[in-house]
C-alpha cells in the first residue's frame, strides 16, 4: 500500500517539523491543512487512475459485491429476532413463584414479606452471577400471580418474552393438577408462544418435602389431562378459535414433545434455594 505509506509520510514530516519547536503552533497546522489538501488530491488522482486502469467487468463485480453484502446486512438485520432477556415465572398461586423470585435475585427467600396480587417484576443479575467475574448480563424476571384475573396479565408479557417458567407445587400437585394443566394450556395455545416457539419449563417445586412428588410423575399427570382437556376442546371450539392453536399430534395422545416450542421439566426448591435447574433453563434461553 504505497499511498499509506506516502501519508505516514507526510504527517511525519509535518509532525517532525512541529517537534523542531522553533516553528509556530499557527504555522503547523497551517502545513498539516494544506500539505493534507495536497495528498488527498494526490490520493484522489491515483484512485481515479486506478479505476480507468481497472477492466469494467472487474470494477462492476467489485460494485455487486459490495452492493450484495451491504443488502445481505441489511436483510440479516431486518429478520433478526430482538433477543429478548425477560423471564416469565407463572403458575398457581401458592406453587412458589413469589419465594423463587427472590431466590433468583437475592439468593434469599424473603420468607413471610411478600403478597401476590400484583405482578413482581425486575431486571437483576442473577444472585449466582454476581460473585462471576468478567461479563454478566441482567435479565428481566416477571413473577406473574396465577389468579385467574390477573391472568391476562400474561398477555403483556408473554409476547416479548425469552422463556416461561411454569411452576408447579409438587407437594400439593393431585388436588391442583386439573387448574394446572387447564393454566398449562392456555399457555401452550396461546398465538405468541406457539408462533414464536418460547421454551417452557415446567418447574417442580417444593422438590426439598420427602412427600414431593417426582418430576416425572408430575409430568404423566399433566400430558393426561391436557389429553382430556384437548379432546373437549376441540369438539367445542373451532368458531371461537381466536388466537388458540390446536396442541399436540392429532389423533395421538398428548405428550408434551409433540409441542412445536420446547418443553422441558426441572426440579427446584425455592424455600432451601435449590433453583440450579431454574437457572440453568434462564442461562439457556437468555443466553448469558
Ligand atoms: N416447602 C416449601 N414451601 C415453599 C417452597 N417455595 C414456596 N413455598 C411456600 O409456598 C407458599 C407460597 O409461596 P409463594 O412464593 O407466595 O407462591 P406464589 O403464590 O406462587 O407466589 C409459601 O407459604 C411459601 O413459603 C419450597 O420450595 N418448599
Ligand atoms: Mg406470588
Amino acid at each position: 500500500m504505497p499511498n499509506g505509506i506516502d501519508l505516514a509520510q507526510a504527517f511525519m514530516l509535518v509532525l517532525g517539523g512541529d517537534a523542531l519547536g522553533s516553528v509556530g503552533e499557527e504555522m503547523s497546522m497551517e502545513n498539516l491543512e494544506t500539505e493534507l489538501k495536497i495528498h488527498v488530491q494526490k490520493l484522489m488522482v491515483k484512485a481515479q487512475e486506478l479505476i480507468e486502469k481497472t477492466p469494467p467487468n472487474q470494477l462492476y463485480a467489485a460494485i455487486a459485491v459490495i452492493i450484495f453484502t451491504v443488502l445481505l446486512f441489511i436483510i440479516l438485520r431486518l429478520f433478526k429476532r430482538e433477543s429478548s432477556n425477560t423471564i416469565v415465572l407463572t403458575g398457581l398461586s401458592g406453587s412458589g413463584k413469589t419465594v423463587l423470585f427472590y431466590q433468583l435475585r437475592d439468593g434469599s427467600s424473603h420468607q413471610g414479606t411478600v403478597t401476590s396480587m400484583e405482578p413482581n417484576e425486575g431486571i437483576f443479575v442473577l444472585h449466582s452471577e454476581t460473585i462471576k467475574k468478567g461479563k454478566i448480563k441482567p435479565i428481566h424476571v416477571v413473577d406473574v400471580p396465577g389468579h385467574s384475573r390477573l391472568r391476562t396479565k400474561l398477555d403483556d408479557y408473554v409476547p416479548k418474552a425469552a422463556g416461561i417458567v411454569f411452576v408447579v407445587d409438587a407437594v400439593e400437585f393431585l388436588p391442583n393438577c386439573r387448574a394446572a394443566a387447564e393454566y398449562l394450556y392456555e399457555i401452550l395455545t396461546s398465538a405468541s408462544v406457539v408462533k414464536r416457539k418460547i421454551p417452557l419449563l415446567i418447574l417442580c417445586n417444593k422438590v426439598e418435602k420427602v412427600t414431593a412428588h417426582t418430576k416425572e410423575f408430575v409430568r404423566k399427570q399433566l400430558e393426561k389431562e391436557i389429553d382430556k382437556l384437548r379432546a373437549s376442546r376441540t369438539v367445542v371450539s373451532d368458531a371461537d378459535v381466536t388466537n388458540e392453536f390446536t396442541l399436540g399430534t392429532p389423533g395421538e395422545t398428548f405428550t408434551f414433545s409433540q409441542c412445536l416450542n420446547q418443553v422441558t421439566i426441572a426440579e427446584a426448591s425455592g424455600l432451601t434455594g435449590d433453583v440450579l435447574q431454574l437457572e440453568d433453563f434462564i442461562r439457556g434461553v437468555v443466553k448469558l
